[in-house]
């Protein structure tokens, strides 16, 4: 069934599917990672006292706080307010979201009997996901809206940690040393991941975006084995619904090449390394980013001049959608992100 909103011609003819299909644009899109429900005053309104997965579960809030961005920054998509572990939650992994720490699991994953306890994700677990989607690309008109999931490598990081992890440890001992127990669990991932995504693309979500956010922990030779055949099948799943992909993660300067080979239609760059590398090494992919998230602190006209010179960099680029390298910082100053929004519509239109 084709999404709601790939029928809408203007949502279709929008920068942000422009550029990610490679064609000429009137001006380079931008979004930001994490736009939503990080540094906005009118965010933390509509969240007090509600806890961060409650929010997720509540079509109110997920439809205002996804709008917020959007009428504050006039951004050239939305992004679906919702989190990387939301979808486990909804099948019953007991976990939360704790403040200022992330996910934690209650009973991290370890054996295979642990994995087949995990059931797969059904429509029916996450009503309020296809009830939100579908209002807010009612709301949203022209703005394309963009759906996402957790890549399974970097999910499987807080489900075998049981939370948050800068080394991914016991992570890697898995993979490593229970390889049987490791394909199971991302083959799992996998699937949950998938059937996310085709919710909110079945209820008019018109792009998606794979967040492997940790993916850049492993070497390149380990991604290939390791990590890359179970997001090239939730990628690979989304593609068959006919909606373009973006594939980021962060540290990801040696994966670039794999993550497009993976299946994007758009690779995520983050600031680390220069786009035009970004460009060469993403196999001829559309390109997402880069800015460094920090340039925000930095004065608004060092900002600009830096973000000039990613808008600069990315005319080499197939397609180029601008972002930053990873995303917004709680304490950014909202009025530095419409400052930026305004100047990379303002500069010149690509040939
Ligand atoms: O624009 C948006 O903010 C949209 C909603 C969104 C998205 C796209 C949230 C809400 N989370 C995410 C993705 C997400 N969640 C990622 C991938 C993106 C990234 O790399 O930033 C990851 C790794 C998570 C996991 C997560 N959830 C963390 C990171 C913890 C760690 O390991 O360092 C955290 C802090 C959360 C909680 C969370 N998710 C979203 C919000 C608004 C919050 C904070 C909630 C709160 O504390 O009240």
């Amino acid at each position: 069934m084709p999404s709601a909103s790939s029928t809408d011609p203007r949502v279709r003819d929008s920068a942000l599917l422009r550029a990610a299909r490679g064609e000429s644009v009137p001006h380079v899109p931008v979004w930001f990672m994490r736009q939503a429900g990080r540094s906005l005053p009118e965010y933390r309104r509509v969240r007090e006292g509600v806890p961060m997965l409650e929010s997720c579960m509540r079509p109110e809030l997920v439809v205002e706080i996804t709008l917020q961005p959007v009428r504050r920054y006039g951004v050239d998509a939305a992004i679906f307010f919702s989190d990387i572990v939301l979808p486990l939650k909804a099948v019953g992994v007991d976990l939360d979201i704790k403040p200022g720490v992330g996910p934690v699991v209650a009973d991290p994953v370890r054996t295979l009997e642990d994995v087949a306890a995990i059931p797969d994700l059904e429509p029916g677990h996450v009503p309020y996901v296809t009830e939100s989607v579908r209002t807010l690309v009612a709301e949203l008109g022209a703005t394309p809206l963009i759906g996402f999931a957790g890549a399974p490598f970097t999910v499987a990081s807080y489900l075998v940690e049981g939370g948050p992890s800068k080394e991914h440890a016991r992570t890697k001992a898995m993979m490593y040393g229970a390889p049987d127990v490791w394909d199971a669990l991302l083959r799992k991932i996998a699937s949950i991941s998938a059937a996310y995504l085709a919710v909110q693309v079945e209820a008019g979500a018109s792009a998606v975006q794979l967040f492997d956010s940790w993916a850049g922990a492993v070497s390149p030779e380990d991604y290939r084995r390791f990590v890359m055949p179970y997001s090239s099948a939730v990628l690979d799943a989304a593609g068959a619904l006919g909606v373009p992909r973006i594939h980021f993660g962060v540290g990801t300067g040696e994966l670039l090449g794999l993550m497009a080979e993976a299946g994007a239609d758009v690779v995520g760059v983050d600031w680390r390394v220069p786009l035009s590398d970004g460009i060469a090494r993403g196999r001829g992919r559309a390109v997402q980013g880069n800015l460094d998230p920090s340039l925000v602190f930095a004065p608004t006209d060092v900002m600009l001049a830096r973000a000039t010179e990613v808008v600069e960099a990315g005319r080499a680029a197939t397609g180029h959608v601008f972002n930053l390298g990873h995303g917004v910082l709680p304490s950014t100053d909202p009025d530095q992100l419409a400052r930026l929004t305004d100047h990379v519509h303002g500069l010149q239109r690509r040939a």
